[in-house]
């Protein structure tokens, strides 16, 4: 383990917010370990208060440092990992830096009735349920900011703010969300080029092809 870096996380199937710290490190190129805390034995949180200060995993440890929740971890990296030499998970424009955050945020905080109704380890079922309504108005709302929201003309690549960055890596388990649910697309062809983008893209492939090897849990 190069760089040092051990990852604690939930099943690949159950844990969205895992999804998404792993995927910031692959992205990143890191070598990184990564420990699996099944949250189906850890009702009481044990395990995880154990190693993680909010007792919620995602959660990085770096030798003595000890970094919980998805979006700190991704800061994190970008700082102890910096472009040039690694991968940027922020656009250098500082335009374009706050555009990526707010959409970021927007993720990290809201959409609360999607994650709800469009339950993460749903998603691995061969027939996922119908999302209540609630869920489908904020499913509608994430195709209008991705439509809504191009890179600008001067980006290169697909994504958010063209290269892949910690907007996309925040939006990947939404976006496995609403393929899964089968949310339709057709009034939002850009989001739906994006969604499929993102869900090629190499990092966010390494855990969604183990993903769907596991078992589907049903309830968790
Ligand atoms: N805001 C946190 C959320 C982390 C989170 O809720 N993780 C779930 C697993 S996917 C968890 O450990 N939940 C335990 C609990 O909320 O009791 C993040 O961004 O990492």
């Amino acid at each position: 383990m190069r760089d040092g870096l051990v990852l604690y996380i939930g099943e690949k199937n159950i844990s969205s917010w895992s999804m998404r710290a792993y995927v910031a490190l692959a992205a990143k190129g890191l070598d990184f370990e990564e420990r699996t805390i099944p949250l189906r034995e850890d009702k009481d949180r044990s395990r995880r208060r154990r190693v993680s200060p909010t007792g919620r995993v995602p959660v990085l440890h770096h030798g003595a440092i000890v970094v919980p929740d998805s979006l700190a971890i991704i800061e994190y990296l970008e700082e102890t990992f910096p472009p040039p030499a690694h991968p940027a998970l922020w656009p250098a424009d500082r335009a374009e830096r706050a555009r990526a955050r707010w959409l970021a945020a927007a993720m990290h905080s809201g959409f609360m009735k999607l994650r709800e109704g469009m339950s993460f380890n749903l998603c691995f079922l061969p027939q996922p349920p119908q999302p209540p309504a609630e869920a489908l108005a904020e499913a509608a709302d994430l195709l209008s900011l991705w439509e809504e929201n191009p890179p600008p003309k001067t980006a290169r690549g697909p994504f958010l703010c063209g290269e892949f960055g910690a907007a996309d890596v925040m939006f990947a388990p939404a976006i496995v969300r609403l393929t899964s649910f089968r949310v339709p697309t057709g009034k939002a062809p850009r989001a739906a080029a994006y969604m499929e983008a993102v869900l090629a893209h190499p990092a966010v492939k390494r855990w969604m092809d183990p993903a769907r090897a596991l078992p589907p849990a049903a309830t968790y």
